[in-house]
């Protein structure tokens, strides 16, 4: 394996920038995606997986019907955000977006697209994880613009959780939540697909409890690692990203499990949109010692409902005259400052300084991967700086595929400027 070193240099040579791209932009995942995936009525065996690991991969929950709606959905609300959010700043750090927290009632429980992800399969398996005793929470996810540079620091979305240490830390206020035993989750996001995951297009990366536990070995209270320390210790984790995903697949995920974002630079934004469960246990907990939440979902949605989805949602019905019946498919009803200032640092040395020459060459990688649009290819490559070119160059001497394909590709055009032939040729 290549080392990487975590100090930037401003002269890297082709070979750290090569191993770079493949840390950043691996031609495979370095989580075994196979091996945790089924399809989408498995439920046994998907329960078994999720307990194991802390996650599982569905395949084919979502209809072609639905994943069509749920991207459309997602793209006219990044429309909308685009409107308050010109430059991008995200409100889960630049580029990136939580959907739910972008609208008043912290959910997209009002879109009606969104309640397609209120699946049978997936609502199933919710029954057999926590054994019958769940409530739908919420409808939202995560979303990346197609330019989104940076990766997101691995972490839990409950970090006073501690599932690896059984108990809550005396200090903190969720010290009695019931939220810290590891096999008694007590929320679970599932994340849709709603178009193909590819290395290029900002896939989510995870770790499983196994890899957690040894990272921490006997500190089970240690937080995730910085990015810089990630790329030191655990360079593989930047690589453990769940792809290739196809639309109408899905992420179930322990909340408490380590994730992050990874950079998108296909140009085209990448949607995560969610359905987030959470146990009667910890529900109660929140009801008596929590904020009192307001009703999500519109009475009129509501009443679309088959029976048994709509018990599921009761607890966050509108009685008809709440703020979000006024909004049902509204898109433009977003929070009016919706930007947030980052959490977590999110600068990985030594990528920083080549990411400029990444973006282009990612771009044409991602076209020649989904063979979308590869007339554009020509002119992409066409339009790159000199170093970008070379270093497409590079991979393509190394790569047999990507080789034969540019090579067809370029065949109509001339030969750059002060690129030796021989790149070109086998
Ligand atoms: O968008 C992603 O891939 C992950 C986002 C995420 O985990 C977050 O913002 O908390």
């Amino acid at each position: 394996m290549m080392t990487v070193t975590c100090t930037p240099s401003a002269a890297a040579s082709t070979d750290d920038e090569l191993g770079m791209l493949d840390v950043c932009f691996p031609s495979r995942s370095s989580l075994d995606v196979e091996a945790v995936a089924v399809d989408a009525g498995s439920v046994s065996e998907a329960a078994g997986i999720f307990r194991e690991n802390g996650f599982v991969i569905l395949r084919g929950a979502l209809c072609e019907h639905d994943v069509k709606e749920v991207y459309e959905a997602c793209t006219r609300l990044h429309e909308n955000v685009r409107r308050i959010d010109p430059e991008g700043l995200g409100n889960r750090n630049p580029q990136r977006y939580s959907m739910g927290s972008l609208t008043p009632s912290r959910s997209c429980m009002h879109l009606s697209s969104f309640l397609h992800l209120l699946t049978p399969s997936v609502l199933a398996l919710m029954d057999r994880i926590f054994n019958g005793c769940f409530l739908v929470s919420g409808l939202g996810g995560d979303y990346c613009t197609g330019l989104t540079w940076e990766f997101q620091k691995l972490h839990s979305d409950m970090r006073p959780a501690r599932p690896l240490k059984g108990k809550g830390s005396s200090k903190s206020k969720m010290k009695n939540a019931p939220v810290h035993c590891k096999d008694f989750p007590p929320l679970v996001c599932v994340n849709y697909a709603v178009q193909d995951l590819t290395a290029y297009n900002g896939p989510m990366r995870i770790v499983s409890w196994t890899e957690m536990a040894a990272y921490c070995q006997d500190k089970p209270w240690l937080d995730a690692p910085s990015l810089g320390d990630e790329l030191e210790k655990r360079s593989d984790w930047l690589r453990s990203k769940v792809f290739p995903l196809q639309a109408g697949d899905c992420l179930v995920r322990d909340v408490r499990v380590w994730h992050g974002g990874c950079p998108n630079l296909s140009g085209e934004a990448r949607y995560l949109p969610a359905l987030e469960a959470i146990s009667h246990e910890y529900f109660t907990f929140l009801q008596t010692t929590g904020p009192k939440q307001e009703p999500a979902l519109p009475l009129k949605l509501y009443k679309t409902l088959p029976e048994a989805i709509a018990v599921l949602c009761n607890h966050a019905v509108s009685s008809g005259s709440s703020p979000v019946d006024a909004h049902v498919d509204d898109y433009q009803w977003l929070k009016a400052d919706l930007r947030k200032p980052p959490r977590d640092d999110y600068y990985l040395p030594l990528y920083e300084l080549m990411r400029e020459d990444h973006q282009p060459i990612i771009e044409v990688l991602q076209k020649l991967n989904g063979q979308r649009c590869l007339e554009s290819v020509p002119s992409l490559v066409a339009q790159m700086h000199g170093g970008a070119r070379d270093l497409l160059h590079t991979l393509a001497a190394r790569d047999a595929r990507l080789h034969e394909t540019l090579l067809e590709l370029m065949k109509p055009m001339e030969q750059p400027r002060g690129q030796p032939k021989r790149r070109w040729q086998k």
